[in-house]
């Protein structure tokens, strides 16, 4: 007679959720013991990296991924990491271990109050009202992830697993398409807004990070010879940043968004909120003459964005029917609304790209730009880089172009502790991609022991280390006060050290000759590498910060 966790089994496998990323406890040993060869194990040393790995292997793979928690200390562990995968939009199914149903009602030790733990970052949590509902939950997990996506908990006491499973149809479908055709309707209004613009532009963000819709983007941009903004603060990139069409990344205050935009009568966000900002200004987003409008397959994204049209579409199928439409429709010169202004202003952002630093002179510093130079000029096209360098994060936009869709991946919400795992979960869903992280050392510091996990699974990643001693980009925001900072520096710390003692390999350089020594050395093997390296590099910290 098959049980629960043999039926469970089976609806793992029919959904492709065959690698199981986790940190075990009591509660779990039930359903981990003897598991059976075709269900790969990958352990992380803490919950955070469990879900970091799972979020970057499910980006990676654009599919669910699966996450295996313990009872309240994993999910409690787990929450920020959760919480990122939600508004990073990656989907997971978690399994999260409870005590024994037989005893629950006496708070047995390790019993969990699970089901509010995480708050509402699941897109949905299940505890199965009986051990036979364990494998249909799993199976509606799947689908929340994939159609929700975010992570979709179902939390399963110990015992359930051992139980006989009921030979029924699980109540949830087996396959589950989500129809994607474009609405033409839909298609034309948007088309018709760009085609009565006299000076339109693109903002594209972390929604638009799909191979279909950069192709089309770079399409529609092209017909309309318009410049192509970046949302700020993206978690992924929307277009590709060698584009002669790509204006740069959009700023993050509302002054400086508003004359960043005002050349513009249309501005379209694809894929991008409108718009993201950080320190909180007053005053409108854009200028009273700008119309705008948002296509998205976020809902809440479109509901909350002060537009005048917002399109709610899945953006592969939308973008190319509207780059089509607007290629047929190329009367934009020929409308009689407004006369074409001088394009001298939008003109000038285009393609413009900030000079990269010039290399340290004798006995100046090495700065976090000589590093991310350094870095461009040798990296891959097809390199996906994972980023998590707070004070340095605008240099990397301006030094650093993705020139490929999945080439730039953050934190959506700025979560430290994304990266190490995210990094090593996106090369083992993704071994063909070359995966550097460029973490801060402040940064690296929260799931220092994914290291441990890239060495034992054999994940070839680069994580380059901008070692400045301190929260520089704390202290950038108190200057902002006028006032000290009561946090200290934390120069003594040696992150390569750190690595080593988890035992990946590490080296500490100093200086612009041994970095680029190092850089030479190690890039031309990631794209076939096998061991994760950490280049631990000391850099002077930067003074200024404006994102
Ligand atoms: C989990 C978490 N805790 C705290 C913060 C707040 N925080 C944002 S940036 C930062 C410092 C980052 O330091 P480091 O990685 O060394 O980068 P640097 O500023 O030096 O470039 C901190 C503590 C956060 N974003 N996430
Ligand atoms: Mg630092």
């Amino acid at each position: 007679m098959p049980t629960v966790r043999d039926a469970a089994l089976d609806v793992l496998r029919q959904h492709d959720l065959t690698t199981v990323f986790a940190n075990p406890g009591s509660t779990e040993v039930p359903f981990l013991a003897g598991l059976p060869d075709d269900i790969r194990f990958v352990l992380a040393l803490h919950e955070g990296s469990v879900v970091g790995a799972a979020t970057g292997y499910a980006i990676a793979r654009d599919a669910p991924a699966l996450a295996l928690l313990h009872t309240t200390a994993g999910l409690g562990n787990a929450v920020g990491a959760l919480s990122t995968a939600r508004v990073n939009r990656a989907p997971l199914v978690v399994l999260v271990g409870q005590q024994d149903r037989r005893h629950l009602v006496q708070e047995p030790f390790l019993a969990g109050r699970l089901e509010q733990l995480a708050g509402d970052y699941p897109v949905r949590t299940e505890t199965p009202p009986r051990a036979q509902d364990v494998p249909g939950a799993i199976a509606r997990a799947a689908h929340a992830a994939r159609t929700l996506r975010g992570p979709a908990l179902v939390i399963v006491p110990m015992d359930d697993w051992a139980q006989p499973a009921e030979e029924l149809p699980l109540p949830a479908p087996a396959e589950l398409r989500l129809s994607a055709a474009a609405d033409t309707a839909a298609v034309r209004e948007v088309a018709a807004l760009l085609a009565s613009a006299a000076d339109p532009a693109l903002v594209v963000g972390a929604g638009a990070d799909h191979p279909t819709t950069w192709e089309a983007l770079t399409l529609l941009a092209e017909r309309l010879d318009c410049p192509v903004w970046q949302e700020s603060f993206g978690a992924r990139a929307g277009f590709p940043q060698d584009h002669p069409c790509f204006a740069g990344h959009l700023p993050a205050d509302r002054t400086r968004l508003r004359e960043a935009l005002s050349a513009h009568d249309v501005v379209l966000s694809v894929g991008a909120p409108v718009f993201r900002q950080y320190p909180y200004e007053g005053g409108p987003l854009a200028d009273a003459g700008t119309r705008l409008a948002v296509v998205t397959d976020d809902a809440a994204e479109a509901h909350r964005a002060p537009v005048d049209l917002a399109v709610v579409a899945e953006l592969p199928s939308f973008c190319t029917a509207l780059a089509e439409t607007a290629a047929k429709s190329d009367d934009r010169a020929s409308q009689p609304a407004r006369p074409r202004p001088e394009r001298a202003h939008s003109e000038g952002h285009r393609g413009e790209r900030p000079a990269p630093p010039p290399p340290p002179q004798e006995g100046e510093p090495l700065r976090a730009a000589h590093v991310l130079a350094a870095l461009a000029r040798r990296l891959p096209a097809e390199t996906v880089l994972v980023e998590e360098t707070p004070s340095s994060r605008p240099d990397l936009h301006a030094l650093v172009p993705a020139r490929r869709p999945l080439g730039f991946l953050s934190a959506a919400m700025g979560a430290l502790g994304f990266a190490l795992p995210a990094a090593i979960g996106v090369r083992m869903g993704a071994p063909e991609r070359p995966v550097v992280a460029v973490v801060g050392d402040g940064s690296s510091l929260y799931q220092i022991q994914a290291l441990w996990t890239a060495v034992h699974y054999r994940v070839g990643v680069v994580f380059v280390v901008l070692a400045n001693g301190r929260y520089a980009v704390m202290d950038r925001l108190a200057d902002k006060h006028e006032s000290t900072a009561p946090w200290p520096a934390f120069e003594e710390v040696s992150v390569s050290g750190m690595a080593r003692a988890l035992g990946c390999s590490a080296r500490r350089v100093s200086g612009y000759d041994a970095l680029k020594a190092e850089l030479d050395a190690l890039l031309p093997g990631l794209p076939d590498s096998t061991r994760p390296l950490v280049l631990e590099v000391e850099v002077k910290a930067d003074e200024t910060f404006q994102p």
